[in-house]
């Protein structure tokens, strides 16, 4: 919200409300209300878009579940934005005073990410340990059948000019910086000259790329330089079968453990993604997935519950095969339920199993093998190791649930 804010016209009065860190403020009488929202915060959403546009607000939706379900987005807002907004929420606003905006906004082909405004500052307001984030590339070149992001960017991967996104980067006064790109090394040739430029600041920063992209040792080399100290890395699964059968065949599970040293050996720590619950996964995917990231070393992981959200493939061939167990979107969190039917698991082993590596994974005998194995960048991942553990333990005595987001 902050980046489509910076593309308000200067006459507008914008405020920001982060749920996560801040209440609503009901007292407030806004002309527009933009929301935006993952699948799992749907009903939410609505509830807030109800009770705005029962006070005469103009409520206006966009983001993923927006895009992947414009339909039912629809019938909870008085306009929707489907795919990305640049240029057409500048054409909304505009419409909105002159009272000729349309219902849809819909991006026909790729939006420009040329002379993108840098996001407001002043309008972050969550507390999350970093100074500032932002994203030089949009969309992924993969198929990945489970990924929303495919269907969110359809248009492939888009890359911003590297000099502004420069700039954007040495402009935040802190050290800590995230990328928000779902794959910042797709373009290999983009990536390095990237990490070249933004190298002068001097600054640490983190992202997500593939296995595919973290074998390349030239890129690690010039992430590395630049300032990478942790890289999100998308295995997903340790089961060669199961990265098939989802259209990630190129995770070439037997090269996991040399890639996984080759990223540790430029100092950058793993954030291994992981997912579990795919049709190959049979019970012993848990411990094999543990045995795993323990000998290798690595130093954090997001483990996930496999989520078909709708729209996707995934989601399309589930309900074809009538293993859609539930159309409730706040149960699609991918943490605490399974919506669907698991083909070689019951749906509580899927859950026992996904708990079992949570608690695994965090336990100190886990914790020390792991450190003892690759400490690398130690001084950081181990006390975030340790208020994992806290979070898990404490989630699992009813206090409330609150695991550590990926990244943050
Ligand atoms: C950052 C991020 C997070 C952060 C959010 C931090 C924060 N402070 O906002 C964290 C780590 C917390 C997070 C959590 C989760 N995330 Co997330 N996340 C992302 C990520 C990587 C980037 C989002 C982003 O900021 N993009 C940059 C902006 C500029 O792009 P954009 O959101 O697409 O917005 C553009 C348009 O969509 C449009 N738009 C968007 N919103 C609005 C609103 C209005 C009013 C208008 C006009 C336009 C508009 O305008 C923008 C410009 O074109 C995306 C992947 C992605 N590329 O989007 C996944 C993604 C959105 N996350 C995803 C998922 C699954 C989750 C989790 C459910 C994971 C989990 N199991 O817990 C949770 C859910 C959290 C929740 N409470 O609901 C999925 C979404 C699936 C879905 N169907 O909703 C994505 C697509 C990743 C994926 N590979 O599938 N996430
Ligand atoms: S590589 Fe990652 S971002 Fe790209 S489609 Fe696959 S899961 Fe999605």
């Amino acid at each position: 919200m902050p980046y489509l804010a910076a593309r308000v016209p200067s006459d507008w009065q914008v405020t920001h409300v982060d749920e996560e860190a801040e209440d609503i403020d009901w007292a407030d009488q806004p002309d527009v209300v933009g929301i935006t929202f993952h699948t799992p915060s749907a009903y939410h959403a609505y509830g807030l878009a109800a009770r705005f546009r029962s006070r005469g607000a103009c409520v206006v939706m966009g983001g993923p579940h927006v895009t992947l379900l414009p339909g039912e987005a629809g019938q909870h807002a008085d306009v929707i934005f489907v795919g990305e907004a640049e240029g057409l929420w500048e054409e909304f606003l505009h419409g909105f005073v002159t009272g000729t905006y349309r219902r849809v906004y819909l991006q026909a082909g790729p939006a420009s990410l040329n002379g993108a405004p840098m996001a407001r500052k002043t309008l972050f307001h969550r507390n999350d340990f970093t100074s500032g984030v932002l994203f030089a590339t949009r969309g992924c070149p993969n198929h990945c059948d489970f990924c929303s992001v495919v269907m969110m960017y359809q248009h492939g991967l888009r890359k911003r000019p590297i000099a502004e996104v420069a700039a954007e980067y040495g402009s935040f006064h802190g050290k800590r910086i995230i990328f928000w790109d779902d794959n910042i090394a797709a373009d290999k040739e983009y990536a390095k000259q990237l990490f070249h430029a933004i190298a002068p600041y001097r600054k640490w920063w983190s992202s997500q790329a593939t296995m595919y992209a973290a074998q390349d040792d030239e890129v690690l080399d010039a992430a590395a330089r630049s300032g990478c100290k942790q890289l999100f890395l998308g295995l997903e699964s340790v089961s060669q079968s199961s990265m098939k059968e989802v259209r990630k065949g190129f995770n070439r599970v037997e090269d996991y453990a040399r890639i996984v040293k080759r990223v540790h050996a430029h100092g950058i720590a793993v954030q291994a993604g992981i997912v579990f619950g795919f049709d190959h996964d049979t019970p012993a995917i848990f411990k094999d997935t543990l045995d795993f990231l323990e000998e290798t070393g690595v130093q954090n992981a997001t483990f996930n519950i496999l989520t078909p959200y709708p729209g996707t493939p995934l989601f399309q061939r589930l309900d074809a095969q009538g293993r859609i167990l539930t159309r409730d979107w706040g149960k699609y969190n991918g943490r605490s339920d399974v919506v669907f039917q698991p083909n070689q698991m019951s749906v509580d082993e899927l859950l026992a199993g996904f708990r079992y590596a949570n608690r695994r994974f965090y336990s100190l005998p886990s914790v020390a093998k792991r450190m003892w194995r690759s400490p690398v960048q130690i001084w950081w991942t181990l006390p975030l190791n340790l208020a994992y553990a806290v979070s898990w333990a404490s989630a699992q005595w009813g206090a409330p649930r609150r695991l550590a987001d990926a990244q943050t």
